[in-house]
């Protein structure tokens, strides 16, 4: 049987897809099931709303919401939920995704959303972050994490072998 997926991975356009496939990447590759969605705060309200309203009964813990330009997907998804929301801000062409940054980070009191770094490294974090809150109640990805952050702190210091020799 399949599991349930416990992330939900959603964004406002497809062209937002290279970005966010590499959140459901790490997701992937820590086996977390997840599931992914394009729904857009303006052209499809209605849609974000059925689903988030739902997300919770269905068994989603974590909400991970890209989106560019004017983004509010993150912060409308964050308005009809209490699941953590974790927003991606995508890089634009006209405004380098300082505005998608400024739009999902800049929520009022009340309804949070973890903003993480605009573009690909930031759809990486977000499925870490995701992977962190699951970990709360998972030993599993503790474990992982654990071990992710050790490779981390190897390659650094193989790097720094190579520039000595
Ligand atoms: C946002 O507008 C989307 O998240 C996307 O980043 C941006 C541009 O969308 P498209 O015009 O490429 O569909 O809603």
């Amino acid at each position: 049987m399949a599991k349930r997926p416990k992330v939900a991975v959603i964004m406002g356009s497809d062209s937002d897809l290279p970005v966010m496939k590499e959140a459901a990447k790490i997701l992937e590759e820590n086996n977390v099931a997840y599931e992914m969605k394009i729904l857009s705060a303006h052209r499809t309200p209605a849609d974000v709303a059925r689903f988030t309203k739902s997300a919770r009964v269905k068994g989603f813990q974590v909400i991970i919401a890209g989106a560019g330009g004017a983004a509010h997907l993150a912060g409308v998804i964050a308005s009809h939920t209490t699941l953590p929301v974790i927003g991606v801000p995508m890089e634009t062409k006209e405004l380098k995704g300082i505005d998608s940054l400024f739009s999902t980070v800049q929520m009022p009191s009340g309804i949070p959303v973890a903003t993480v770094s605009i573009g690909s490294s930031g759809a990486k974090n977000a499925a870490i972050l995701a992977l962190e809150i699951l970990s709360l109640n998972d030993k599993r990805l503790e474990n992982n994490l654990t071990r992710f952050r050790t490779a981390l702190v190897r390659s650094i210091r193989e790097k720094n072998d190579r520039i000595k020799s």
